[in-house]
């Protein structure tokens, strides 16, 4: 008998803890895990193709990341970032690891190949084993850019370089319309019993999932998210920053409220439970501190017995 089919929308570092606890609960319960990544963030540089929130999701659960950064592998060396430096060679400011790079040289050479984003995420996680099934949102370009008083610029500039501190105007998601949902995505939410919208930014995480046409639609099986915002203020990143841009209030009710049309249910912490209300979703009060794995484990029971209801 096939257990329960859980997917899960995730972003990179606070997607990828999520997912420890997700993949951990579903191990107890012999439930299938599906995570549907981000690629927003996703980013030539130095001529390798980086995919930031699929490779934190993957070293993390792969057991490979570097816990302190949450992106990036563990024991790292810099010697090549030193040495692209001493050329001058442009961005500077992006923190390539000698170990990570060996993982953008196996994507970019697949690529060059004409191997799909999907084809190659699966042949890295032969080597990383992540427990669950690893799908990127597409496998067809779509990068986050933000629009400035006078310019745009990629998201990982914004977001690395300047610390999101340029007042962003917006969020464009290049490629989204004329994108496809990657090779297994949509079957996943169609066979899926339950979806979970993990604590990730939702502005650039979790919206450029949204975006590609076909998978917001394709949320009918019931929907829990868990609010990334505690207290608020966001548990990590800089969610703040890119709400405020798009004009939505950094509380749990406001986040909420980005996802309403699609929610079945809305974990809040405790903090956040006598003000937040999102009309016609039922709001869960639940520790969401994700201060180890059997922790965020409990969040997600919570969200499936949720969803029994
Ligand atoms: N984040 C930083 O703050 N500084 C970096 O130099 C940096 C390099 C980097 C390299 C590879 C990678 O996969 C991620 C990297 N990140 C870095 C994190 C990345 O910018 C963010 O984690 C995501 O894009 C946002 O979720």
């Amino acid at each position: 008998m096939v257990g329960m089919r859980i997917v899960v929308l995730a972003g990179g570092i606070g997607g990828a803890r999520f997912l420890l606890g997700v993949r951990e609960h579903a191990r107890s319960i012999g439930a299938e895990v599906t995570a549907i990544v981000n690629v927003g963030d996703d980013v030539w540089m130095h001529g390798l193709r980086i995919c930031p929130d699929l490779d934190s999701v993957m070293y993390t659960l792969g057991d490979g990341i570097d816990p302190g950064r949450g992106w990036g592998r563990a024991g790292e060396t810099w010697s090549v970032k030193e040495e692209l430096a001493s050329y001058g060679a442009e961005p500077t400011w992006f923190g390539l690891g000698d170990r990570d790079i060996a993982t953008h040289l196996v994507r970019s050479t697949m690529l060059a190949a004409g191997q799909p984003l999907s084809a190659i995420t699966a042949r890295l996680c032969e080597r990383w084993q992540p427990g669950i099934n690893l799908l990127p949102a597409s496998d067809d370009r779509v990068e986050t850019h933000v629009v400035l008083a006078d310019r745009a610029i990629h998201f990982q500039e914004w977001w690395v370089r300047h610390k999101a501190e340029l007042p962003a105007q917006r969020f464009v998601f290049l490629g989204a319309e004329t994108a496809t949902p990657a090779s297994g995505v949509m079957e996943a939410l169609a066979q899926a019993d339950v979806i979970l919208i993990a604590p990730s930014n939702p502005v650039v995480s979790i919206a450029p999932i949204l975006a590609i046409p076909g998978i917001k639609d394709a949320l009918k099986a019931p929907v829990a998210g868990i609010s990334p915002i505690i207290g608020g203020a966001p548990v990590r990143g800089m969610a703040d920053k890119c709400l405020s841009a798009i004009g939505v209030e950094c509380t749990a009710a406001g986040v909420g409220s980005l996802y309403a049309d699609f929610l079945t249910a809305w974990l809040v912490d405790p903090a956040d439970a006598d003000d937040t209300v999102v009309n016609g979703v039922t709001v869960v009060p639940t520790p969401l501190w994700m201060t180890d794995v059997p922790t965020t484990a409990t969040m997600v029971r919570s969200a499936l017995s949720a969803l029994e209801k």
